[in-house]
């Protein structure tokens, strides 16, 4: 009799492999065709999987600045208004120190609650900015390499991307550096057309570290200005700059305030890429859209987290250009890590580009004699298949570089992988051993 009543109950209740009857009208919305890749999501699973000393994804493996660490314990045990929403576009002390901070910075006079929208990281700064300002139909110019999501953004938004790539000249060093990598004016101009609504710049760049230069920001901006075109500017790296390389921000350029969002983030800046707090600056009349766009997706971000920024900025702001800041700490200190990785790599066989800033480095893999084809898919790219050998076979883990590229260029840049140097030195020491045994064939 029971087992009578349990074939009748799973007779009647429905299986969670039913297909739904929506289906039969097309469940999949259009915008999310051909965007469901995604390297971050791809990669990082298969370094957990083969525990791999992680190189991949761009994130710490220390911890954050003390004074960020303390700002946020403070802000969790003081009282209820830390757990609680805040202003949607941004918690007032953040938006004024961000305000404050970056007035200094730009050169021009920001206001904390008509200039500044606070976004779940800079992943919503550009999402909010491409879905308030992009049309159907309107192009949108990327300069290749670029940070990964810039394409489904703007394809989401109904833009269409035009792609434009950095391509490396020869500069007559025998140390190849990400300043080599350069546009060509000609090129980009042609690129420009009524359609035009904006580019999308991103200096240090992810993944090769160039930081432009003012001349390189000179000649976008007026290309910007002479076709009344938007210029996203993500500037998440803007720290970490080595040697003699500077960081111009474009919006500080004469005429470019008014049509540059710049992004920024509180992850990359602190070191805490965890807490997803990140930033758009711009002129109000722009900044008013993406806060209709914030309001109708999240809303709000975590409460606690944004005064810990506000307060590292607080006290990045007194120590501005000393030694105790942050911001001069962080990047001696990464450049150390940068020229141990890039001799390590160089004595492997691996060619680095020297980035001048952000923190990773690009390495071209091509002259290697391994045979990684054997057990990878020969339907993917080639640096797919060395990152995936790589992982699987030495457990070392690095990010194929065409993942960076648009599927016209993809194919004449499969002979580069990134590394990340963002990590303890014991974590850089692990790779290296790794790379060394691989060289002397162990
Ligand atoms: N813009 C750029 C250029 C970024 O590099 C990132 C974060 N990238 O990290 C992944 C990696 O490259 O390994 C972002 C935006 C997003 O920043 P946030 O974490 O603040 O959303």
């Amino acid at each position: 009799m029971r087992i009578i009543k349990q074939v009748a109950t799973a007779l009647i209740r429905p299986s969670l492999k039913t297909v739904p009857r929506i289906m039969s009208r097309g469940l999949q919305a259009n915008r999310t065709h051909g965007v469901d890749k995604n390297v971050w999501v791809e990669f990082s699973q298969l370094a957990a999987d083969y525990k791999t000393v992680n190189l991949g994804q761009g994130f710490p493996d220390f911890s954050p600045p003390k004074f960020v660490q303390d700002a946020f314990c403070k802000a969790i045990c003081g009282g209820p208004a830390m757990h609680q929403y805040t202003r949607a576009f941004g918690h007032p002390p953040l938006v004024k120190s961000l305000a404050k901070f970056f007035s200094r910075v730009v050169g021009h006079d920001i206001d904390p609650f008509e200039d500044v929208l606070v976004t779940v990281g800079a992943y919503q700064a550009l999402f909010s900015a491409f879905q308030a300002l992009i049309e159907d139909g309107d192009e949108v110019i990327i300069i290749e390499p670029f940070f990964d999501c810039y394409q489904p953004m703007v394809k989401m938004a109904g833009g269409e991307p035009v792609y434009i790539p950095l391509r490396p000249k020869d500069s007559g060093s025998a140390v190849l550096s990400s300043g080599d990598w350069v546009l060509s004016p000609e090129e980009l101009a042609s690129k420009f057309t009524p359609r035009t609504k904006a580019i999308v710049i991103n200096t240090p760049n992810n993944p090769l570290g160039k930081v432009y230069k003012r001349e390189e920001l000179q000649m976008i901006a007026d290309l910007c200005i002479k076709h009344n075109v938007l210029c996203i500017s993500d500037e998440v790296y803007e720290w970490l700059t080595y040697d003699t390389a500077k960081h111009v921000k474009i919006a500080s350029l004469p005429g470019m305030w008014e049509r540059t969002i710049t992004i920024g983030s509180g992850g990359k800046t602190f070191s805490a890429t965890g807490w997803k707090v990140g930033w758009a600056i711009s002129s109000g009349h722009i900044i008013k859209h993406m806060k209709t766009i914030h309001q109708n997706t999240v809303y709000h971000c975590a409460t606690a987290a944004q005064e810990a920024v506000a307060q590292g900025f607080e006290r990045e702001h007194e120590a501005f250009g000393s030694p105790e800041s942050y911001f001069q700490q962080l990047p001696a200190t990464l450049s150390h890590k940068r020229d141990k990785l890039a001799s390590c790599l160089a004595s492997v066989g691996l060619k680095p580009i020297m980035p001048e800033g952000g923190y990773f480095m690009t390495a071209d893999f091509s002259s290697l004699k391994v045979d990684y084809k054997k057990t990878t898919a020969e339907d993917e790219a080639d640096d797919f298949r060395f990152v995936k050998w790589l992982i699987k076979e030495k457990g070392l883990a690095t990010i194929p570089v065409s993942a960076f590229y648009s599927p016209e260029h993809r194919k004449d840049f499969e002979k580069y992988i990134r590394f990340c140097f963002v990590k303890e030195d014991s974590t850089l020491d692990a790779a290296m051993d790794i790379l060394k045994k691989w060289s002397d064939g162990e």
